[in-house]
């Protein structure tokens, strides 16, 4: 027995969405400007005219029909294409810290602890707005833990590495209790003027909490079986926003500051990837595919998730063995697979086994078996 709990989850869902129609309404209104303002050079063949988006596609494509984002004005303006999100002064929470908040507040309330019950804190995501003071620190200081906090990037791999992080401490007897929180504004870091990719990404947070089973004060949740993390380098998913970028005039304003990718080749890399680390993971547990209730994937593709779990399950998943939440959230990066567990795991009995697994940039993905426990 590991004697860690996971006994609290909490998922900050912001006020505004955005659906594929209003999103490609705004893409091919700017795809028209664009090429109006350009007819003599594309007629000349010295610009490439751009091509409309469709919901159609995007849906079928990725199982994605509406996005939950902190500002739609500016992402739905033809000619803005970014959220607007005004620079706080150093007095005020930052937004990241605030979704963090939000989402901790409730994990705690599920796990029936308060805030001075925490012994560390760790921010888990792939888009940190500034360099330092930690985000997790500034999270501590406004929920009033003790102990200490850091943040870290994984990309969409960061809730299950930040989970087998806590998961060890507690098991060396480091701490106690964690919060491990995944605040998300993926829209900041993505090109709505690119087709391939303006679709994919939402806005959230999400949060956890492990606790060794001494401690335990409400319900004892789901025992955190085992974890499992692999890595294997790739360019296919990347973004080379950093502070190097100021010392460099000709490039730092270039595409690949944003999110880049290459969809297909992720596609056909990651599902092998991750049913194998899936599938061993379970068999080095000596736990058969056949019992499992569900899995909770990461949120990138409908299509991939459901080739993965059919590798994994030997059957075609139905929404009960691998609930999407992408139709409504699109890819939230590291929080996906927390929001899907979150929101489908009530319905869990007393022994019964899943698998929360993330997988992304890096490549990087990670298995975490979960048993409910009372
Ligand atoms: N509208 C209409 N048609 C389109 C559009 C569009 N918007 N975009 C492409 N098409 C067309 C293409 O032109 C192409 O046409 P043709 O066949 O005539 O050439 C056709 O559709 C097929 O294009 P693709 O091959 O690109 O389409 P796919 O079927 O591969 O679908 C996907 C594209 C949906 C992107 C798919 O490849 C996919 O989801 N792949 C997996 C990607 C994935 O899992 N990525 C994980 C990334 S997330 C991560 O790790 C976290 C990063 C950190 C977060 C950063 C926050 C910003």
């Amino acid at each position: 027995m590991s004697q860690v709990y996971l006994t609290g989850t909490g998922l900050f869902t912001p006020s505004e969405s955005v659906s594929n129609d209003e999103l490609v309404d705004s893409f091919n209104a700017f795809v028209e400007n664009f090429n109006a303002e350009h007819a003599d050079a594309i007629a000349a063949g010295e610009v490439e005219a751009l091509t409309p988006s469709s919901s159609a596609f995007i849906e079928k494509a990725s199982g994605i029909k509406s996005r939950f984002v902190m500002n739609k004005s500016g992402i739905v303006d033809p000619d803005t294409m970014c959220p607007q999100i005004p620079e706080r002064s150093n007095d005020e929470p930052s937004i990241l810290a605030e979704m963090s908040v939000n989402a901790a507040q409730q994990a705690l309330d599920e796990a029936g602890l308060e805030a001075n019950d925490i012994d560390a804190v760790i921010v888990a995501c792939s888009n940190l707005q500034r360099a330092y003071p930690a985000i997790s620190i500034e999270v501590q200081g406004l929920l009033g833990i003790e102990g200490f906090a850091f943040d870290m990037n994984v990309a969409c791999s960061s809730a299950t590495f930040g989970v087998q992080t806590g998961f060890d401490m507690i098991r060396s007897g480091s701490i106690k209790r964690i919060l491990m929180v995944n605040p998300e504004i993926c829209t900041g870091h993505l090109n709505f003027r690119d087709r391939d990719s303006h679709f994919i990404f939402g806005d959230v947070a999400t949060a956890v909490i492990l606790e060794h089973g001494d401690v335990v004060k409400g319900d004892k949740g789901f025992e955190v079986v085992d974890t499992r993390l692999i890595t294997q380098f790739s360019n296919n998913i990347r973004n080379n926003f950093g502070f190097l970028n100021r010392t460099n005039a000709e490039t730092r304003d270039a595409r690949d500051k944003l999110f880049v990718q290459e969809g297909r080749k992720v596609f056909r890399e990651v599902v092998p990837m991750v049913s194998e680390l899936i599938l061993s993971h379970l068999a080095d547990n000596n736990i058969q595919s056949s019992n499992l209730r569900r899995v909770w994937l990461h949120q990138a593709n409908r299509n991939m998730n459901d080739l993965i779990a059919k590798k994994v399950l030997g059957q075609d998943p139905n929404d009960d063995l691998q609930p999407t939440v992408l139709d409504q959230y699109a890819n939230t990066s590291s929080a996906g697979s927390i929001i899907a567990f979150h929101k489908h795991k009530e319905d869990f009995k007393n022994g019964e086994l899943g698998v929360i697994c993330s997988f992304g940039a890096g490549y990087s993905a990670g298995s975490v078996i979960v048993r409910r426990a009372s």
